[in-house]
């Protein structure tokens, strides 16, 4: 009787060891509960630096929140995708995100003329984005309860340099460029409402192409035309090439941008002349607080590298996501939430303290507590100096 039931035992603990070599063999082995977090943001092509930086900024955060999930029993990973600043990447990759049904939310993205295409995408099925850096109006404009952003938006942006170039500059003829693109156009297009209800002329107002080089043609116009100063609604790798021709061409207006310019590249391909321009962005200077500081060196010290501007927006981003998700995970009784539950707690965030930003959500997914500066290089050296800063609400386009 003895040696029947040792038998049994030897013969159930071999059919267990084979039942899970089996699994594992087949790739069937049962997983840990897995959610993923996704960033999507380019990672190649001319804008590759402002995308890893978001990204290696939303990666601190998931590092830093693995153990809170695995407590709640789950396995957090982080998932980041390569949307190339391309509206028919990023529809291809948001395909691929909504398909994956471990994905519950995306950090991201950067270009505003790829979130918009992208974010039809994530509607389809709830799945939440929380932006870094879109600024264009028509990406909460649509109030998709999964579309959010942290930073302030264009008709902010546009007015808050307009309203500066007009009474702190003095600046009263204003030629304008853009690339026409959905961001860069839609700022340019925003400075120029607002600069001419202050008063400005507008002398004339050009596009360029993304991708180009040589901006000749343009600055030969511009320059025939002699303006105060030069607005330009665009991207740094274009936006440094142009004032660098321009100051080769003795064209010495003033040049102002907008965040697009809000990168340590644009002093590396401007160099010097890079000094006396301003650009208005929606991130602050990550070293005005302690808690910023310690943050950019925590940055710099794990990837050996000084952060983006917009590097803390994409760990603040993150970390929003990741605490939706955890009130999700709680409102669902510990048990995985589903893609519309986390849309729903993201958009109810309040007072969430960030880094970089307090984040309240209103009913389109704005933050409320979004700010704008300006920023003029005194010296060749990034970060140029924050000049004015001011809650982003009060310069809304009239
Ligand atoms: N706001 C910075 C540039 C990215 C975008 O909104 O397209």
């Amino acid at each position: 009787m003895q040696l029947r039931c040792k038998s049994l035992t030897f013969f159930l603990m071999a059919a267990l060891v084979l039942v899970v070599v089996g699994l594992v063999v087949t790739g069937c082995a049962p997983k840990a509960n897995v959610i993923k977090v996704a960033t999507v943001t380019p990672l190649s092509g001319s804008q590759a630096a402002v995308g890893e930086s978001i990204k290696l900024g939303a990666q601190i955060a998931v590092e830093e929140q693995k153990d809170a999930f695995t407590k709640l029993g789950f396995a957090l990973q982080l998932d980041p995708q390569d949307d190339q600043a391309d509206p028919k990447v990023g529809v291809d990759v948001a395909q691929k995100l909504i398909a994956d049904k471990e994905v519950l939310g995306v950090d991201g993205h950067y270009n505003s003329g790829v979130a918009i295409p992208a974010s039809e995408v994530y509607k389809t099925d709830n799945l939440t984005e929380v932006s870094p850096a879109n600024t264009n109006p028509k990406v909460t404009d649509r109030k998709y309860l999964d579309v959010n952003r942290i930073c302030a938006r264009d008709d902010e942006q546009g007015p808050f340099g307009a309203d500066y170039a007009f009474n702190t500059l003095k600046a009263k003829n204003i030629y304008i460029v853009d690339d026409k693109t959905t961001y860069g156009a839609g700022v340019a297009q925003q400075f120029e409402a607002r600069a001419k209800a202050d008063g400005a002329t507008i002398l004339g107002h050009d596009g360029i192409t993304a991708g180009e080089t040589d901006f000749s043609a343009v600055l030969d116009k511009a320059g025939s035309a002699k303006p105060d100063l030069l607005y330009f609604g665009g991207m740094f790798p274009e936006g440094s090439l142009l004032l660098k021709q321009m100051r080769d061409k003795g064209i010495n207006a003033t040049f102002m941008g907008a965040d697009g310019m809000d990168d340590p590249q644009m002093a590396k391909i401007a160099g010097n002349d890079v000094i006396g321009a301003y650009y208005t962005t929606a991130a602050g200077d990550i070293n005005s607080t302690p808690e910023g500081k310690a943050w950019a060196d925590k940055y710099t010290k794990e990837f050996n590298q000084q952060p983006g501007a917009y590097a803390v927006y994409g760990y603040d981003s993150m970390n929003v996501l990741l605490d939706g998700i955890k009130k999700a995970i709680a409102d669902n009784g510990g048990k995985a939430p589903s893609r519309l539950q986390v849309s729903q707690a993201v958009r109810a965030t309040k007072d969430f303290q960030g880094i970089s930003s307090k984040v309240t959500f209103d009913d389109k997914g704005d933050n409320l507590y979004a700010m704008l500066f300006m920023k003029e290089y005194k010296t060749a050296d990034y970060p140029p100096a924050v000049i004015q800063s001011g809650t982003a609400g009060q310069y809304l386009q009239k």
